[in-house]
């Protein structure tokens, strides 16, 4: 009888290489309302979908709705979801370099915005860190996340769900 190996088979996969981590598909809102938003929100689809280690798989329409607990001019939202290697923490701020690249500036909480980007969904992640919670904890309330959400991934927005927010009024708006 052989003696038993006691040498467990060497790991050669990296560790800590973004890379090589398996990919996942993020759901991501976006959502303006300062500047040239319908525009804002195309190219901040175009930059997500050009992020390293990334792929846009889909995008919603643009939907036009008044602001929720904000103020100033009607916001313009969209959701997309991404297949994406990149961590949930490296994604987030990967979404803030295009926020800042858009001129977001934060004076204030739920300050009107050139350009807003939340992590609405990682997978099937719940993540409670101090700069990351996944999912969104308001995307549950919101119209203008659950209808472009619904548009491109119907099985994640239950009819309940939409119902909820049934009274709050959101346009899609297919020519903006
Ligand atoms: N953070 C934590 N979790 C996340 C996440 N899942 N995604 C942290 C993105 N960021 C997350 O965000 C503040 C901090 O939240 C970040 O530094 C990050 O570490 P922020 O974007 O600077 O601040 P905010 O905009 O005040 O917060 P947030 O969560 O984006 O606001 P909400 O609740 O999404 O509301 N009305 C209409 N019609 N359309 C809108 O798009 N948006 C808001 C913003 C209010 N009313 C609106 C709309
Ligand atoms: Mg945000």
């Amino acid at each position: 009888m052989p003696p038993a190996l006691t040498t467990p088979p060497i790991d050669r996969r990296p560790k800590r290489l973004e890379a090589m981590r398996d990919p996942v598909v993020a759901t991501i809102g976006l959502g303006a309302n300062l500047g040239e938003a319908p525009a804002t929100v195309r190219a901040a689809i175009a930059s997500i979908g050009a992020l390293a280690q990334t792929q846009l798989l889909c995008a919603s329409s643009l939907y036009r709705s008044a602001p929720i607990a904000s103020s100033g001019p009607d916001y313009v939202n969209a959701v997309v979801q991404v297949r994406t290697a990149l961590s949930a923490p490296a994604l987030l701020a990967e979404l803030q370099t295009i926020e800042l690249a858009a001129g977001r500036e934060r004076p204030y909480r739920n300050a009107p915005r050139t350009l807003d980007l939340d992590v609405l969904l990682y997978g099937h992640a719940q993540i409670s860190s101090r700069t990351l919670t996944v999912p969104h904890p308001r995307m549950q309330q919101r119209a203008f996340v659950l209808l472009p959400l619904s548009e491109i991934a119907p099985e994640l927005v239950s009819a309940e769900a939409l119902q909820a927010v049934g009274d709050q009024l959101v346009h899609r708006e297919i020519g903006i």
